[in-house]
């Protein structure tokens, strides 16, 4: 793999500015911020006065705690634009949750907002090794998704040639790659395992081709999955991080020369850690919830927003704004099992780590005889494998499973391109209880 790391010179200068300069531009920002939430969403003045605070008593960044969380409901109470900042007519762009839990949560932006958005999203390609006439292939979803527009935005912004593909077709992803030779991807971690399945049927070796770099996200994924995916097609692999209501993808991102976990762009999006139960807040570098207040956002301001995503605070390494941990999971795919908290991360873990299993898989939840009973169900890496070696690959994973994470399951090992291929965010959890 070639070195990518970009030169200092070419980075923002907000990346590398001291944490005393970071923080001053925060607290400015986060009172302009909260008054803006507070004046212009009668959701927020309904909450803050509920609460008895007021923007004016926000005076160091350690008081952010004393204000209210929001939470998805909240978005939900106000669909579709009920918690939109600005009037409509300076709304130049909406997008979407899907709402398949629900109903869909809508978020919108001014055209500040966007070029504020292609800033960090631009930085975020920069951080992964991309230059401004460099090409990318986006295979994230176009549409409502922020995935497809974010990343396009941002690449738009660095100077990149950007091949809009979107996601699906997997064999016209494959023949692109091959033709136009990007230098970089991005798309869900489980969709480039269906790109790569694609460049093996198609018997083209995916370690020959252009890509040097890939940049992945919008579902969890372990560094063992960034261990096969970097040895599968030679490139590096790194990690974006974002969610709509916060902005999309590039609220952090991993540079491609450390490779430890994802720089928050702190001078736009500031982060707290929360114990998920009690709400209190954590010291950097304890697990918990991730909480989001966003700083410069005019149409759709966002104030400790619950993300239900649980990692850790880390101070900045390749750039001086702080780290979040590779996100383990989120607080309602966790799955407890006879008492123990279990995560599809941890079982990606064990099943990356056990020879003869292939990386895809899903997890099947059922309640026969009011015990919780947990199903991997997983596929052989090559064709053609026996029922007797399947059987034995199957064994192994339950071994591996029980002794690191302690919970007894049942596998299922089925043939090679048995288990249902990604299009975009892998359906890890199939819950029949
Ligand atoms: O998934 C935005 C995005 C697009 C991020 C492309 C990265 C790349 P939503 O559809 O609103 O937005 O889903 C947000 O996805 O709260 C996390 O649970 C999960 N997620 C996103 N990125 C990661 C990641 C986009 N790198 C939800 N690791 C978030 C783990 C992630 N989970």
């Amino acid at each position: 793999m070639k070195d990518l790391t970009p030169s200092k010179c070419t980075l923002d200068s907000i990346e590398i500015a001291s944490r005393d300069e970071i923080e001053a531009l925060q607290i400015k920002r986060l009172k302009w911020s909260l008054t803006h939430a507070y004046e212009s969403v009668p959701h927020y003045k309904a909450s803050f006065d509920v609460t008895g605070v007021h923007p004016s008593d926000l005076k160091s960044l350690n008081d952010l705690s004393k204000f209210p969380f929001t939470i998805k409901q909240d978005l939900r109470d106000n669909y579709p634009f009920g918690m939109f900042a600005v009037p409509r007519d300076q709304v130049v762009r909406v997008h979407a949750s899907s709402g398949t839990t629900g109903q869909p949560t809508v978020v919108g932006y001014t055209q500040n907002d966007l070029k504020n958005w292609g800033a960090v999203m631009s930085r975020s390609l920069r951080a992964a090794g991309l230059q401004p006439g460099d090409m990318l292939h986006n295979a994230y979803g176009y549409g409502l998704f922020t995935g497809g527009l974010g990343v396009h935005l941002g690449a738009d912004t660095l100077g990149l040639m950007t091949v809009p593909v979107s996601g699906g077709m997997t064999h016209r992803q494959v023949r692109l790659i091959e033709d136009f030779k990007p230098k970089g991807i991005t798309v869900t971690p489980s969709y480039a395992l269906s790109i790569l399945d694609e460049f093996n049927a198609q018997r083209l070796d995916p370690r020959a081709s252009s890509l040097e770099t890939g940049i992945f996200g919008a579902e969890p994924w372990t560094n063992s999955m960034r261990k096969e995916i970097e040895n599968a097609f030679d490139m590096h692999a790194v990690d974006i991080y974002g969610l709509s209501e916060v902005m999309g993808p590039g609220v952090s991102m991993e540079c491609v020369e450390t490779k430890d976990g994802l720089h928050i762009w702190e001078d736009h999006f500031f982060p707290e850690i929360i114990n998920p139960e009690t709400g209190a807040l954590v010291a950097d570098g304890e697990d918990g919830e991730l909480v989001f207040t966003s700083l410069t956002k005019e149409a759709f301001p966002i104030i400790r927003y619950r993300t239900r995503d649980l990692t850790r605070l880390l101070p900045g390494t390749a750039r001086s704004m702080r780290r979040m941990q590779k996100v383990t999971g989120r607080t309602d795919d966790m799955i407890i099992l006879r008492g123990v908290n279990v995560f599809p991360t941890q079982i990606e873990e064990c099943l990356m780590a056990t020879s003869g299993l292939s990386p895809h898989f899903q997890i099947e939840l059922s309640r026969p005889k009011k015990m919780d009973q947990m199903l991997v169900l997983c596929e052989v890496k090559k064709p053609e494998i026996d029922e007797k070696k399947r059987e034995i690959f199957g064994r192994n994973l339950i071994d591996r499973i029980k002794q690191s994470i302690g919970i007894s399951v049942a596998v299922e090992v089925a043939e090679a391109g048995s288990i249902e291929r990604s299009l975009g965010k892998a359906v890890r959890i199939i819950d029949k209880r």
